[in-house]
């Protein structure tokens, strides 16, 4: 549970779990009301039925509670089957024989190692660490597949695309409307980047996670942790759902084909739950072609919930980089033919996450971020280039690339655990000795970091730490310049400047996406559900505020996706 367990972080995954939380919580209790009642401390209370009758004990209201307490706080670093990834494995095998003392102290205070402390910190009270302490005791219960049969019943063709506009029919710039993630409100916000007006706000799954653009301009894709993709037609006069599609049960990723001869012809999903990817139509997301990620780990041992993380298509080959978190296994999926579909399985390290081109587009540089290293395939190869060592937590979001004055073109990555951002060179042709090498470190202004932005047409590159548990920092941006990177970088906290009202309350700083020309940078100010939020446009010459987005329908905003930047991977 390490690194987005925070409190603002609470409700990450319990809406996509309802559904099999709820059918799993009948299946127990019914089992259980047939066998095994009554020997439960507090009297007659319907007992949960574990495999192993040395886990403590537990009604079925304690168990539902706690499975719910572990899908808000927990999965996203555990895992659903608590297998482990960023955070450690938590079987039975291993927490029967540490027991309930040991674990409510470690759920309670936490560790160095980066576990928070859930009861100091007030996000959880004694009752839920036990609770909790206790069920990590228990068999984890399995959530169920998400098949071809699910999935095509879930699909609503809102329109079909010979009933939809046949030209733009608004008059906004598209290339620099910006997708704006309302996490907490179920929603994207689409803002017209020239007149910062919000355009349109379109209801969609739980939680959005990221937006990506079909290879036209066109589609905005977006998917929610529940795994509920939307496609969003931004031809219509107000953006506009056109298809629907739960691709499973949680989820994370989506791409389009961007290859010549293949834009706006399918879509890519992943999933965590079930462990899967899923081919669609492009235009209208009938699902076509399912593939699970189960298999072998880097290490030889099977792990049944290999979860996709980060998807990005080639412009070059008709191919998605597909990137699997818990085997540590990096897929380049052939989308010629999804019939007969070639697959290139390549070995790299767990557990990985996210990641980006660098700017030939050549390589893919992904972070395996426990075991602290960034992963290059070479997709022109179809190889891994090399396995690069960096400092704890390597968390880059695409990354940004720019040219080092000393090493050569370069791409970077911040990190959760390290205050440093992290250049490696990329160029193993003018400057091979740099490539695929740390040639230097930054410092940034805290650990915590989530993202790091520049863009071709500027000098800066821009860095975040909303995860820094200290409130200046967490505020707080590093700019750097470019041309003279052994100068410290300005620091600015972006909630100061933005002139709203003070409040003791964080409002944590976070992902910078530039406009469609370069010169302004964009910043959430993330706030609670309850609180005000506002987006923060900086100048990136001057580096002064440019204009603050505020409105009462910006709930939570995080990531913020250029049109334009998306649709051409610059970054
Ligand atoms: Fe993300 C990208 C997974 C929490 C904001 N996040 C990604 C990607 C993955 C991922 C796999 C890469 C997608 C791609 O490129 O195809 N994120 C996860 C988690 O598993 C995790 C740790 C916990 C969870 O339960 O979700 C998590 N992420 C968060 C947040 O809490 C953030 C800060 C706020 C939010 O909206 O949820 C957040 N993640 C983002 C953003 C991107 C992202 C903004 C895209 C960055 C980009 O520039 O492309």
């Amino acid at each position: 549970m390490s690194m987005y367990t925070r409190k603002a972080f609470a409700a990450l995954v319990v809406l996509a779990a309802l559904p099999f939380m709820a059918q799993a919580a009948s299946r127990v209790a019914a089992e259980d009301g047939a066998h095994h009642t009554g020997t439960s401390p507090v009297g007659s209370a319907l007992m949960h039925k574990n495999a192993n009758q040395s886990a403590p004990p537990m009604t079925v209201a304690e168990f539902d509670q706690a499975r719910q307490l572990y899908f808000e706080r927990c999965a996203g670093c555990h895992g659903v089957l608590r297998k482990g990834a960023t955070g450690k494995a938590l079987t039975p095998e291993t927490t029967l024989g540490q027991g309930t003392e040991y674990l409510k102290a470690f759920i309670g205070y936490g560790s160095p190692g980066g576990m928070p402390n859930f009861l100091t910190s007030g996000d959880f009270n004694e009752k839920e660490v036990d609770l909790m302490a206790r069920y990590l005791q228990q068999e984890p219960p399995v959530p169920p597949e998400w098949g071809m049969k699910e999935m095509t019943e879930s699909w609503k063709l809102v329109v079909k695309p010979q009933d939809r506009p046949k030209k733009q029919m608004n008059k906004i710039n598209l290339k620099n409307v910006f997708s704006v993630t309302l996490r907490d409100a179920g929603e994207v916000a689409l803002i017209d980047g020239d007149t910062k007006q919000i355009w349109g706000i379109v209801k969609t799954g739980y939680a959005v996670h990221i937006s990506r653009v079909s290879a036209s301009g066109r589609y905005v894709y977006v998917i929610g942790r529940d795994g509920k993709l939307d496609l969003i037609d931004m031809w219509y006069k107000q953006p506009t759902v056109v298809a629907t599609l739960k691709v499973g049960i949680e989820a994370r990723s989506v791409e389009t084909s961007k290859f010549k001869g293949f834009e706006d012809k399918y879509a890519v999903a992943g999933s965590y739950w079930p462990p899967q990817y899923v081919i669609t139509e492009g235009d209208t997301l009938k699902p076509l072609k399912i593939v699970s990620s189960r298999g072998m780990t880097v290490d030889g041992e099977y792990h049944p919930e290999p979860r996709v993380a980060s998807i990005v298509a080639s412009p070059h080959k008709p191919e998605w980089v597909i990137n699997l978190k818990e085997t540590g296994m990096i897929q380049l999926v052939d989308y010629s033919d999804i019939k007969n579909l070639k697959t290139t399985t390549i070995e790299s390290a767990k557990f990985l996450h996210d990641g980006g081109w660098d700017s030939t587009k050549r390589y893919f540089l992904v972070a395996a971020n426990a075991s602290n290293k960034v992963a290059v395939v070479d997709t022109k190869l179809g190889k891994l280039a090399a396995l690069v060592e960096t400092s704890p937590k390597p968390h880059p979001g695409r990354g940004a690339n720019f040219v080092h004055p000393k090493f050569g073109p370069v791409w970077a990555t911040s990190h959760l655990g390290s205050d440093v951002i992290t250049l490696i060179g990329t160029d193993p042709v003018k400057h091979k000795k740099y490539a695929w090498k740390v040639v230097q470190e930054l410092k940034n202004h805290g650990a915590g970091s989530l993202f790091v932005k520049t863009h071709p047409k500027s000098k800066n590159l821009w860095a975040d730490a909303p995860l820094n548990p200290d409130k200046e920092l967490s505020e707080s941006v590093s700019i750097y310049d470019i041309g003279n990177l052994n100068k410290a970088p300005e620091v600015l906290n972006l909630v100061k400047l933005s002139g709203l009202p003070e409040s003791k309350l964080v409002k944590r700083v976070v992902h910078a996406e530039y406009n469609a020309a370069g010169d302004e940078v964009w910043f959430s100010l993330w706030a609670g559900k309850n609180e005000q939020s506002a987006i923060v446009v900086m100048d990136d010459k001057t580096r002064k505020v440019k204009t603050v987005i505020t409105d009462p329908r910006l709930v939570t905003p995080t990531g913020k996706f250029n049109i334009w930047n998306t649709q051409e991977d610059i970054y």
